[in-house]
């Protein structure tokens, strides 16, 4: 069963009505990674693809997406604006472990605490968030070291019943994406250099928090190793770093 994979076509459709999407490259050896887990008769292939794209808006527009069967479904969804838009992440973490389902949900902020960006790109949200938190409740305990990142508007959940994740979780990602994908289409280019530099700090500090703390570390290097791993974080998932200094030499 593959959980996830209607979210990843839902999510790649809703783009292409709204974006003039292109390719984004992937590097070579990341675009599928196989591995087979277990002993015996409870061997088992878990399989790694990714999918990328870019926008004039939208830098790198990026999943990976894990299928290791019924008990390892993972779909890692993430927008990176281009620097010169004031735009936040979005973000989806879908995970599905033997322990249950996790769901992460929610933009991400460039300037939590700056009360007009709020007005503009977290209240829009938060009706959509209220409506799904009734049938999403709150996951309880996440890193504490994480919370700054996260906006109101933040889905966090751990839902008992898969069936939830094909209703609610489904619906919440296609309504917070189509509220993302109109954000996208309102923003204008920031031209301002002070702004500029701002939003380039908030984007490295995002990007290197999250490269450096990824929970899927561990399930990584243990299926395909260390050195695949490190690169496929920092040379894929979490790029911007690997791409500034690309562009600055
Ligand atoms: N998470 C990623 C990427 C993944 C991924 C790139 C490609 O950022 C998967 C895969 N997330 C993943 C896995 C787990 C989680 C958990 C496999 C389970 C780890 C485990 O239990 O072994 C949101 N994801 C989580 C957790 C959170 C998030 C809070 C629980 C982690 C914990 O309790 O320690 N999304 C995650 C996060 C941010 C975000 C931390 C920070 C800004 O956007």
């Amino acid at each position: 069963m593959t959980l996830y994979q209607p979210f990843l076509d839902e999510g790649i459709a809703l783009l292409k009505q709204s974006l003039d999407l292109q390719p984004y490259p992937i590097p070579s050896g990341f675009e599928t990674k196989s591995a087979i887990t277990g002993k015996g008769s409870r061997q088992s292939e878990v399989l790694t693809t990714s999918h990328a794209f870019t926008s004039s808006k939208l830098r790198q527009i990026r999943a990976a997406h894990v299928q290791g069967g019924d008990a390892l479904q993972v779909l890692n969804f993430v927008i990176f604006p281009h620097l010169n838009y004031d735009l936040p992440f979005f973000g989806a973490d879908l995970v599905t472990l033997p322990g249950g389902h996790l769901i992460a949900l929610d933009m991400q902020p460039l300037f939590r605490d700056d009360p007009a960006y709020q007005i503009q790109y977290t209240e829009p949200l938060l009706p959509t968030f209220h409506h799904y938190q009734q049938h999403l409740p709150w996951g309880g305990d996440f890193p504490e070291d994480a919370q700054s990142f996260f906006s109101p508007a933040f889905l966090w959940t751990r839902p008992t019943e898969t069936e939830v994740l094909q209703t609610h979780v489904f619906n919440a990602f296609k309504d917070y994406l189509q509220t993302y994908l109109q954000f996208a289409a309102q923003a204008k280019p920031v031209t301002d250099r002070d702004h500029l530099a701002e939003i380039r700090e908030a984007q490295l500090k995002y990007v290197r928090y999250r490269a450096e703390k990824d929970p899927a570390r561990g399930m990584f290097k243990r299926f395909y190793g260390e050195e695949w791993t490190e690169e496929y974080i920092h040379g894929f998932l979490f790029d911007l770093e690997r791409q500034l200094s690309a562009s600055a030499s």
